[in-house]
């Protein structure tokens, strides 16, 4: 999900890449450890990490503010210190708020009638209802599009495959995640994705089975 946020981004800007896609094995493993995911992230091991010149950087948000300084146009940040501040506080709230209910749930798969799961899902039902509260005055999350809703639509896919995904009670937030699905640089990441975990059996949500 996390290499998703970057290479959406990278993408959106235009700039030419080289992928350098990691082993990928069942139960979400990352395994053996890419001597470059190493090299930059050593203590946490995670992905994604972007290599560029003398620049070595992890983790997505932090990436995202380097090909925002790096790449300015198109802008992926509102303008105003204001409406900027706005944004990156949405975008950290999707990874750090939202998303851990969503991890939650990937252990509790077989238990979703449990407390902490029933708890999870409300937890992203409540998000939801904000987003929502947000886009009764805009299109986007932050205002115009911007890095904060590419990390609150693949949040999403990710919640949706697991059992909390969004429903029609919040349908602003659904006509949302249809504008953002439906960019070409969304749809060149997520769609082989998707086909990879059509692929391996594992869980598409509906609303991208095309
Ligand atoms: N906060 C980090 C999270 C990165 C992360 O959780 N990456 C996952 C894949 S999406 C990973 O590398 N997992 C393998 C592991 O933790 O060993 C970011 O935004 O990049």
């Amino acid at each position: 999900m996390f290499g998703a946020k970057v290479e959406i981004a990278a993408r959106e800007k235009g700039v030419p890449f080289e992928l350098v896609m990691v082993p990928f094995a069942k139960g979400d493993v990352y395994e053996p450890k890419h001597p470059e995911v190493l090299r930059v992230n050593p203590v946490k091991q995670q992905v994604p990490v972007l290599v560029d010149d003398e620049v070595s950087l992890f983790d997505s948000t932090q990436i995202f503010e380097y090909l925002e300084d790096r790449y300015p146009s198109p802008a992926l940040w509102p303008e105003g210190v204001a409406e900027r501040a706005r944004a990156r506080q949405l975008e950290q709230k999707s990874d750090e708020v939202f998303f851990p209910n969503v991890i939650k749930l990937f252990g509790l798969q077989e238990a979703m009638q449990s407390a902490p799961a029933i708890a999870a899902c409300a937890g992203c039902a409540r998000f939801y209802d904000e987003m929502e509260g947000l886009l009764a005055t805009r299109d986007y999350l932050a205002g115009p599009y911007s890095f904060a809703d590419i990390a609150f639509y693949m949040a999403c896919i990710f919640a949706d495959r697991k059992g909390a995904g969004m429903t029609g009670a919040t349908p602003r937030l659904l006509a949302w995640r249809t504008r953002v699905g439906d960019r070409p640089a969304v749809r060149a990441v997520v769609d082989p994705m998707m086909r990879f975990l059509a692929s391996e059996g594992r869980e598409v949500p509906a609303f991208l089975q095309r």
